[in-house]
């Protein structure tokens, strides 16, 4: 927006507003958030949403309900827990939740998933006139060499050829998008786990892909058709390109969030080696325990912002 000013690649002061890039949207009437099921007619978006500050994503309605739950706790609000509500409960596809300045709100698995949700999501964030948001993904992943538990922050989101890019099939042409994430986040959110002591956290590249089994070059799905020797390899370029983690929406959460305006970030606890191993066997409680991780740390940064630490 013009009011923002601009200091430098990723950094604005000001007010920055959320926005979108279509000239459409204005000239429509209303508009409706249909997976969500919100709509600028039925809704007073602002009221309900103008003091957002922070969004964090993740994959599963739970993990996302429990987030919010845990935020709540975190940051002493006000209000008992039973007021939090889904907030889309009348759309069966994602849940979403608020608490305070905190959105939580789940996108499934993989980039058609998160990109609907996504669309959705900056649409109501415009629409609600919030300023200076950032966004923030808090997901599981396979680590590549790196010991399971750890915690990736990304600073680049790369493709199955551990390009920094997004490929979007507009009508019938490739449209390439840059996965820039805000690198001085990154290091913000790597600052903050250095208070968390118990398990290792580390910046590096993510790759993002359309599938966990072929697609994550894993010899357990229903088709393979690669040798672990192959597979082996494979993974070993990408620890050499710098990649540290494997998940599935990283790339098109970077390029959409970049264009419209939001400083966004990617946190992801591994739950594996996959230099090691192709399945998850970790025990229930540890698997429950590592994803909690992410959201330890993304509550530290929280309450830095909101002068609570
Ligand atoms: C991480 O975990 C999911 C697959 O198990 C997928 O959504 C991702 O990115
Ligand atoms: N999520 C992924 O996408 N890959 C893994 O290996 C684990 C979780």
């Amino acid at each position: 927006s013009s009011k923002s000013m601009r200091t430098d690649r990723n950094t604005y002061v000001g007010n920055r507003f959320v926005h979108v890039k279509n000239p459409h949207l204005d000239s429509m009437d209303e508009d409706i958030l249909y997976h969500l099921d919100l709509g600028t007619k039925t809704h007073n978006l602002p009221a309900m949403f103008g003091d957002v500050k922070f969004v964090c994503v993740g994959g599963s309605p739970n993990r996302m309900k429990a987030f919010a739950l845990f935020i709540h706790k975190e940051l002493d609000l006000e209000g008992n827990e039973e007021a939090i509500q889904d907030i889309c409960a009348g759309s069966d596809r994602y849940c979403m939740f608020k608490t305070g300045a905190v959105l939580s709100i789940s996108h499934g698995m993989g980039i058609p998933s998160i990109s609907i949700m996504l669309h959705e999501l900056i649409k109501l964030l415009y629409h609600a006139k919030c300023c200076d948001v950032t966004i923030i993904r808090i997901g599981t992943s396979g680590g590549i060499g790196i010991e399971p538990g750890s915690v990736v922050i990304t600073d680049t989101a790369v493709d199955s050829f551990f390009k920094p890019q997004f490929e979007q099939i507009i009508l019938d042409t490739v449209v390439t998008r840059s996965t820039e994430l805000d690198k001085e986040l990154a290091q913000e959110l790597f600052n903050c786990s250095k208070e968390i002591p118990g398990f290792p956290t580390l910046i590096g590249h993510t790759m993002c892909t359309y599938d966990f089994y072929e697609g994550q070059g894993r010899l357990d799905g229903a088709l393979c058709s690669f040798s672990n020797e192959k597979k082996l390899d494979y993974l070993q370029r990408a620890y050499e390109a710098g990649i540290r983690n494997i998940e599935m929406e990283s790339t098109v959460f970077a390029a959409m969030c970049g264009l419209c305006g939001l400083r966004a970030a990617v946190v992801c606890v591994t739950l594996l080696n996959r230099l090691e191993c192709d399945q998850i066997n970790l025990p229930h409680e540890v698997l429950l325990e590592y994803q909690q991780r992410p959201q330890h740390l993304i509550s530290i940064f929280i309450k830095k912002h909101l002068g609570q630490h």
